[in-house]
């Protein structure tokens, strides 16, 4: 794994061995407080390693499984143009999956127990990919809002304190910033386009909106790891900061397209600067983190039939890596 130039044991060599645990947390916890970043060797409190493998696993397993909902349109895509910027960001996605299974495994779990637990059905994933694409507009809207999100989202954790987590997510936010533009740009087309055309562009808008909204995760009081994830600065903005300001970027985007958003208690707040909504139905939420989303149990049945078709890839990877080693040993 990723992990095995990494000396996980050998702690910061600059706390001498006899120093008790307190010190070792203080000290770390004043390197993060002086927005000095955290890296693989250094010693690091057990909960913070473990909700690093939590946090860049779920997200991992998102990017992954979120390929499925767009990648089902790849072959319908409607011209050769749209069908390549399609391919591109599917495999984007698949990409910022493999950077973020790396950046857990400094932490000392490797990719394959990552994801024998996601195909165990015990590992996390974004509750927004477990709804369906029924029309090409969708892809739009994916990119267009599921992006967007993913960007607001992503922004500050390009200054997370766990070093390997934030590089990744500096070149994950420049491709994603793409994505977002090719799904504004397809619903821009469709707004445009014939009477039907808008239609479709507005019941895509209609269907994915609220579960958009709810990505961000449970509101700042039911968030459980808030307050320890702030203090550790891997968490920047909370949840709900974040929603605002999606809402707040999004509102106009919506009004440029000629769409309309389906909260009819959206109205703007003078005083404040801020777009207010309506209520959220958490329960639809708790429902698909639970496992009892529209489509939960096909993209895990996805996941499980890809992963066993791929195993001869994985089989002649290893075969082609031992070859050449033998190979190298034999020249030296
Ligand atoms: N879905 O205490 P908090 C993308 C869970 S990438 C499911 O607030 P935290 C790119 C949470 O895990 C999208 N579960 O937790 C793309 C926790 O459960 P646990 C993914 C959710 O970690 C685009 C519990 O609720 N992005 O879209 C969700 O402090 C197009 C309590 O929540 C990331 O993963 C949810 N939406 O804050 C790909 C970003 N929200 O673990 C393809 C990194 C919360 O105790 C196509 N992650 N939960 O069992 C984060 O920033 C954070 O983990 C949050 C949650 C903000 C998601």
């Amino acid at each position: 794994m990723y992990t095995q130039g990494l000396n996980i044991e050998a702690g910061d060599k600059s706390i001498p061995i006899e120093r008790d645990e307190g010190e070792r947390a203080r000290r770390f916890q004043a390197k993060i407080d002086a927005e000095q970043r955290i890296e693989p060797n250094d010693w690091m409190p057990e909960g913070y390693r473990k909700t690093l493998i939590r946090q860049i696993g779920q997200h991992a397993h998102s990017e992954i499984v979120g390929m499925g909902p767009e990648g089902n349109w790849i072959t319908r895509a409607p011209s050769l143009r749209r069908k390549t910027i399609l391919l591109a960001k599917v495999q984007d996605e698949c990409g910022h999956g493999l950077y973020l299974y790396a950046a857990a495994e400094t932490l000392g779990v490797s990719r394959e127990e990552m994801i024998d637990q996601l195909l165990a059905g015990k590992a996390k994933y974004s509750s927004i990919f477990n709804y369906p694409t029924t029309t090409w507009a969708d892809v739009g809207a994916i990119g267009w809002l599921v992006d967007g999100a993913a960007i607001m989202n992503q922004i500050p954790l390009c200054r997370c304190s766990y070093g390997p987590y934030a590089r990744a997510m500096v070149r994950v936010c420049k491709e994603e910033s793409f994505h977002q533009r090719q799904g504004f740009e397809l619903m821009l087309v469709l707004c445009r386009g014939t009477a039907e055309q808008k239609r479709m562009a507005q019941d895509a808008l209609n269907r994915w909106w609220w579960p958009v909204v709810m990505m961000f995760g449970p509101s700042d009081a039911d968030s459980v790891h808030s307050a320890q994830s702030t203090r550790w600065k891997i968490k920047r903005v909370s949840n709900d900061e974040l929603r605002q300001r999606f809402i707040d970027v999004t509102v106009p985007q919506a009004q440029f397209l000629g769409l309309t958003i389906p909260d009819p208690e959206l109205r703007w707040d003078e005083a404040s600067g801020h777009w207010r909504h309506g209520p959220i139905d958490w329960s639809e939420f708790n429902a698909v983190v639970a496992g009892n989303g529209p489509c939960n149990a096909e993209r895990l049945r996805h996941r499980r039939k890809v992963h066993a078709e791929g195993a001869w890839v994985r089989e002649a990877a290893l075969a082609h890596a031992a070859k050449r080693a033998a190979r190298t040993r034999s020249a030296a």
